[in-house]
């Protein structure tokens, strides 16, 4: 079995980008006369639930608000406002890419391998990371992205990762999903994708069974990481070999 392409998630496995998802919307709220405040806690519980708008949708079932009150037609305003201020924080570039993401997918790129991605978050966020995290390169040779706002049904259900090996025109088993969540890895599994995980700070207590190998994240030849589960054990960082082995 070939590998042919990597698909990577976004949020929580390319950066831990779930705080400035949650400081913006707490900035947004505001403009709303909502004196909504999501702290962490409550953030994590929310992440049960993908999709900005989905996730207020979600907090208002949660608190009370009825299936016919006016503010649920204010979400789409709402979240269009939560979207300005994150890609304003991840433009003014308060992002770091987590360990080895930046390097694999350079190999990738050495080796002719397909990189693309898949993710539940709006396109403009996508946008905002690759052009501030990531040189021309690379932003010019990720081709494929699936996002959010171009699929029917969120993760975990298969539609992200299914449009995305559709375009990629090759077998979902000669590909390898990169995710961080529990939702994120039913999507994979779902679209018969192999799935490595690098648990994120919202996901660390997630279960991963399905998942091909769990890693504490992708990991540098200087920066060992650590094996989890799964494949890999005798790597301590993810490269194009191990993933070539992972596909066997
Ligand atoms: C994570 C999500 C997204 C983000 C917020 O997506 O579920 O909803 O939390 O982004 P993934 P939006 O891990 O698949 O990248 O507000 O744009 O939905
Ligand atoms: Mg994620």
């Amino acid at each position: 079995m070939a590998l042919r392409a990597l698909i990577f998630d976004v949020d929580g496995t390319l950066a831990e980008t779930e705080e400035l998802h949650r400081r913006a919307f707490n900035q947004a709220f505001p403009e709303f006369d909502l004196d909504w405040h999501w702290d962490q806690t409550l953030y994590r519980h929310l992440l049960g639930v993908t999709g900005g708008k989905e996730r207020m949708a979600a907090y208002m079932d949660e608190n009370g608000y009825p299936a016919d009150d006016p503010l649920r037609r204010r979400i789409p305003e709402m979240h269009a406002a939560k979207t300005k201020y994150y890609t304003g924080y991840v433009s003014s570039g308060e992002l770091e890419l987590r360990p080895g993401v930046m390097r694999l997918m350079g190999e990738a790129l050495a080796a002719k391998i397909e990189i693309a991605i898949a993710t539940t978050t709006s396109s403009a966020n996508v946008k905002a990371l690759l052009e501030t995290n990531f040189p021309a390169h690379i932003v010019d040779a990720i081709n494929i992205i699936g996002a959010g706002d171009m699929v029917e049904r969120k993760k975990p259900a298969a539609d992200v990762y299914d449009l995305v090996v559709k375009k990629l025109g090759v077998p979902a088993s000669e590909c390898v999903a990169f995710e961080d969540s529990r939702n994120g890895l039913l999507s994979a599994m779902a679209a018969g994708i192999p799935t490595l995980i690098t648990p994120g700070i919202y996901t660390d207590d997630h279960d991963f069974t399905g998942a091909a190998s769990v890693v504490s994240n992708l990991g540098e030849p200087d920066a060992p990481n650590l094996h989890i589960a799964g494949f890999g054990a005798k790597f301590d960082h993810v490269t194009v070999e191990m993933l070539r082995a992972l596909v066997q």
